[in-house]
C-alpha cells in the first residue's frame, strides 16, 4: 500500500450553513469558516471537507446545485473561497469539495433549458412519456409530472433534484470541466455524493423492495464503475488529489471494488453498515442500539477492506453520542470512547463539526421547527398513516437530519457565538453549557481528547499506518490492537453504559478517559465507556 497524503489525513467536515455567520443573516459562510481556521488547526485537522458551498435554491441544503462553477451568495463570493484555500492552505490544511453529481437542481440552466425543449439539454437528464415504479430515497416516486407536458423525469433524491443522463457524453464532458475548474483552484479532491447509483443500467421495472424499489437497475453498475475508472484517468490522475465516494447500500466486497487500488476509480468510500446498528435496513425501522452491533460492522470493514474512510457523524446521520453514547449521563466519557473509536481505527478519520465537543441531536418540540426536506416528505407521507401526534413526531426527531445540522455551539450567548441574528435552524438550548468556549476550559474535557488524541496519532506509525486486528474481550467491549514494524497500540474501548469486565491485554496505558492511573496497575473492570489505550 502507498502512503499517500490522504491516508493520515485528519479530516474535519464543515456543513458551511451550520459552521459561522460572519454577517448576522444566520446563514453560516465562508468569511465564517475563515475566522475559524484556527480552531480547526488547534484540533489538529489537516483537511477539511467542505459540504456544498454552490449556488443552489437549497430545497436540499446545497445539494441541489444551479451553477456548479458559482459560490452561493449566501456564503460569499468566489475572493472569499479562494482566500479559504490560501488561508487554510498557510495552515497545512487542504480542502475537499463535495461533488454533487448524479443530479443537478431543476433550476440549473440544463434543466431549464431542456424544459424550454432544447434537444440537446433534454439528453442531459431522463424525460420520458411513462414512468416507472420506482421509489425516491427521500420517499414516494422517483418521477414527476413535466410542467404542462405529458411527460415525466426521473428524481431519485426530491422533484427539485432531477437525475442526470449518464449515458451522454456531454454529461461527461461538462463534469470534467467543473472538476478541473476547482481542482485548478487548489482543492484536494472530492467527496463524491451518492456516486455508486449515477449510471442507471434501464429504466425497466423494480423488483418490490421496502423503500427503493427499482435499485437493481443502478446500483453499483459497471458502466458506474466505467466512468469513475474514465474520470479518474482523464481529471483526478492529472492532480495531487484524493476521492471519498459516498456509496449507498455497499457492502465490503462492493466497497473493494470501488476503491481497490488496481480498480483506479475511488480512494476509499464512506460504508454505510455501521449506520444500521440500530434500525433495519433504512433508519425508519428503528431496532434498539446493540454496541455489539456496532462492533461487528465496524470488525467486518476493518477485515475486509485495504483502507476505510472512518465516520461515526456527518449531515445526515444523528449525533452519534446521542446515539451510540450516552448524552445525558456519561456525555464526556462516552463522547471521548466515539473519538477513540473514531481515531484508532484503519482508515483516514472524518470528524463532523460539533463531534469534537460532544453535541447532541436537536432539542425540536414541533414539525415546523424542521427544515430537511426529507423531514418535510416524511412528515407529509406520516400524516396518511392512522398515528398518533405524538408517535409521528417522535419518529420524525429521531430521524431527522437536522439533528447534525444545527448551527455549531461556539458559546453561551443567544446565537450560540455562531449568530448575530437569527439561527437558520434551531439552536440546541444546551448550548448554554454544551460549546466550544466551555469546553477550552475542561483539561479533561471531550474537546481536550481530540486534541490529545489527534496529536498522539500524528505521531503513531501503528495508529496511521498499522494492521488491525481485533482481540477477544466481553460483550460490548471493543478491543483491537495496531501493529506496524514492531510498534503496537492497543485500544480497549467500553462501549456500554455499564461497567464490564477488562481484557486482558499487556502494555504501558498511554492515554484514558476515567482517571486511570497511567501505568501498568491490575486493570480489572472497566467503568461505563471507559477508553484505554496502551502501547506495547
Ligand atoms: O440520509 C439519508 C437518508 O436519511 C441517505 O439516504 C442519504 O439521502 C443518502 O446517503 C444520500 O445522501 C447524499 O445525497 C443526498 C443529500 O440530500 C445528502 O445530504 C447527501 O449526503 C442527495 O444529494
Ligand atoms: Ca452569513
Amino acid at each position: 500500500m502507498n502512503r499517500e497524503w490522504w491516508r493520515d489525513a485528519i479530516v474535519y467536515q464543515i456543513y458551511p450553513r451550520s459552521f459561522m455567520d460572519s454577517n448576522g443573516d444566520g446563514i453560516g459562510d465562508i468569511p465564517g469558516i475563515i475566522s475559524k481556521l484556527d480552531y480547526i488547526e488547534k484540533l489538529g485537522a489537516t483537511c477539511i471537507w467542505l459540504s456544498p458551498v454552490y449556488a443552489s435554491p437549497d430545497y436540499d441544503n446545497g445539494y441541489d446545485i444551479s451553477d456548479y462553477k458559482a459560490i452561493h451568495p449566501d456564503f460569499g463570493t468566489m475572493e472569499d473561497f479562494d482566500r479559504l484555500v490560501r488561508e487554510a492552505g498557510e495552515r497545512g490544511i487542504k480542502i475537499i469539495m463535495d461533488l454533487v453529481i448524479n443530479h443537478t437542481s431543476d433550476e440549473h440552466e440544463w434543466f431549464k433549458r431542456a424544459l424550454a425543449g432544447e434537444k440537446k439539454y433534454r439528453d442531459y437528464y431522463y424525460f420520458r412519456e411513462k414512468r416507472n415504479n420506482w421509489g425516491s430515497f427521500f420517499g414516494g416516486r422517483a418521477w414527476d409530472k413535466v410542467p404542462g407536458e405529458d411527460m415525466y423525469y426521473l428524481h431519485l433524491f426530491s422533484k427539485k433534484q432531477p437525475d442526470l443522463n449518464w449515458h451522454n457524453p456531454d454529461v461527461y464532458n461538462e463534469i470534467c470541466d467543473i472538476m478541473r475548474f476547482w481542482l485548478d483552484k487548489g482543492i484536494a479532491g472530492f467527496r463524491c455524493d451518492v456516486i455508486n447509483v449515477i449510471y442507471k443500467n434501464s429504466l425497466d421495472k423494480g423488483k418490490k423492495h421496502i423503500a427503493l424499489t427499482g435499485i437493481e437497475h443502478y446500483l453499483g453498475t459497471e458502466g458506474n464503475h466505467e466512468i469513475l475508472r474514465r474520470l479518474n484517468k482523464d481529471v483526478l490522475s492529472n492532480y495531487d488529489c484524493f476521492t471519498v465516494g459516498e456509496t449507498v447500500f455497499v457492502d465490503p466486497t462492493q466497497a473493494n471494488l470501488l476503491m481497490g487500488e488496481d480498480r483506479k476509480e475511488l480512494n476509499m468510500v464512506f460504508g454505510f453498515e455501521h449506520m444500521e446498528c440500530d434500525c433495519r435496513k433504512l433508519k425508519w425501522f428503528k431496532r434498539a442500539y446493540a454496541p455489539e452491533r456496532l462492533i461487528s460492522a465496524l470488525d467486518k470493514w476493518q477485515r475486509e477492506c485495504e483502507w476505510n474512510a472512518n465516520y461515526l457523524e456527518n449531515h445526515d446521520q444523528p449525533r452519534s453520542v446521542s446515539r451510540f453514547g450516552d448524552e445525558e449521563n456519561c456525555r464526556r466519557e462516552s463522547a471521548q470512547m466515539l473519538c477513540a473509536l473514531n481515531l484508532c481505527l484503519r482508515g483516514t478519520p472524518f470528524i463532523y463539526e460539533g463531534e469534537e465537543i460532544g453535541m447532541t441531536n436537536g432539542d425540536f418540540k414541533k414539525a415546523a421547527e424542521l427544515k430537511d426536506v426529507e423531514s418535510k416528505n416524511i412528515n407529509r407521507i406520516l400524516r396518511r398513516f392512522p398515528i398518533t401526534r405524538a408517535k409521528r413526531l417522535k419518529m420524525l426527531f429521531r430521524t431527522t437530519r437536522d439533528n447534525a445540522r444545527t448551527p455549531m455551539q461556539w458559546d453561551n450567548t443567544a446565537g450560540g457565538g455562531f449568530t448575530e441574528g437569527v439561527p437558520w435552524l434551531k439552536l440546541n438550548g444546551n448550548h448554554e453549557w454544551v460549546n466550544v468556549e466551555n469546553e477550552e476550559t475542561y483539561p479533561d474535557g471531550i474537546l481536550s481528547f481530540y486534541r490529545k488524541l489527534i496529536a498522539y496519532r500524528k505521531n503513531s506509525e501503528a495508529l496511521k499506518f498499522g494492521d488491525y486486528n481485533r482481540l477477544p474481550s466481553e460483550k460490548g467491549v471493543y478491543a483491537f490492537e495496531r501493529s506496524c514494524n514492531g510498534n503496537k497500540v492497543i485500544a480497549v474501548l467500553n462501549m456500554n453504559g455499564y461497567e464490564e469486565r477488562m481484557p486482558a491485554v499487556t502494555g504501558k496505558l498511554v492515554i484514558s478517559n476515567c482517571g486511570r492511573v497511567l501505568s501498568n496497575d491490575a486493570k480489572t473492570v472497566m467503568k461505563p465507556y471507559e477508553v484505554m489505550i496502551f502501547e506495547a
